[in-house]
């Protein structure tokens, strides 16, 4: 893959430069951000980024052709710093895809780690070095809104509701004890990734998180929540939709039930 030399010959360029010989380079961190119209946030959100992630991080940028030229800002950048590159797919199908596939690259390209975060600054890059020191004890790190110290800040009461009120639904409905099952503020162990078989997932909005978590759980991995404050979208539209929430509603439970997953994908092929 194209960018995993990129980030191993940066590695090696700045550990000579930087560090005593004896130092061990970090892990390979392959950062995957999906944008949907995203043109006023990409620049500065991947400028945000790119120091925090180590010498070998690398930020993948998973664009579904967004008509507000985000593609074109994402090559720009790419072709700027070594550690970016851009995924671009044919046409918007939802978060889940476009994770499926961010995950598939940053896997070939070797990240020993792989992240993924909204690209509208909801999510604080700050906090994106706390949470990868997290994934040396454990499996999968979860951001999250729901615990102590964590918390959500400029929504309305509705959009509130619906987030808690999701969350405490998956989490009663699954049977499992992680707070916030629907945020995409995360880290995966690339074994984890390799376990859980996330093309097999159809889910396209929260579901998909709610998903990727609930099979960790299951599979045995170690997970663990650390506190974030989310914020709403600095800039652009929203692309919450009705059908979004309505998926994640009727697609946990059919996670549980043995062959749920193939009844939850035929339904959606149907
Ligand atoms: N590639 C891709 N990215 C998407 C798609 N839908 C949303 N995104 C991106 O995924 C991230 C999360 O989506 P958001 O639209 O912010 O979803 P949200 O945070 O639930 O809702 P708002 O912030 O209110 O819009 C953002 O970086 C979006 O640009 C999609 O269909 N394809
Ligand atoms: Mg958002």
């Amino acid at each position: 893959m194209a960018w995993s030399s990129h980030a191993a010959s940066r590695s090696r360029e700045s550990i000579a430069a930087v560090s005593p010989p004896t130092a061990a380079p970090g892990p390979a961190v392959g950062l995957v951000l999906p944008t949907y119209n995203e043109a006023s946030n990409l620049e500065a959100i991947v400028a945000a980024i790119r120091p925090r992630l180590g010498s070998g991080g690398h930020v993948l940028v998973v664009d579904d052709s967004s008509p507000d030229g985000t593609g074109e800002i994402a090559d720009r950048l790419a072709a700027a710093d070594p550690g970016v590159s851009v995924l671009h797919r044919p046409r918007k199908q939802g978060l889940g895809p476009a994770y499926v596939a961010g995950f598939r690259e940053a896997l070939d390209s070797g990240a020993d780690l792989v992240a993924q975060m909204d690209a509208d600054f909801s999510h604080d890059p700050a906090d994106l070095p706390r949470l990868l020191d997290a994934a040396r004890d454990a499996d999968l790190v979860l951001g999250s809104r729901y615990v102590d110290g964590g918390g959500v800040e400029e929504w309305g009461p509705l959009r509130r509701l619906i987030s808690r009120g999701g969350c405490a639904y998956a989490r009663a409905v699954l049977g499992v004890e992680v707070h916030d099952l629907t945020g995409g503020f995360k880290v995966f162990r690339r074994e984890v990734l390799e376990a859980i078989d996330p093309p097999s997932i159809s889910a396209f909005g929260y579901a998909f998180q709610v998903e990727t978590t609930y099979r960790a759980i299951r599979a045995g991995f170690r997970v663990v929540e650390l506190p974030i404050v989310f914020r709403d979208r600095r800039v652009g539209e929203s692309k919450m939709t009705k059908r979004i929430v309505l998926e994640a509603a009727w697609r946990v439970p059919a996670m549980r039930l043995p062959g749920g997953r193939r009844r939850a994908q035929m339904r959606a092929a149907g």
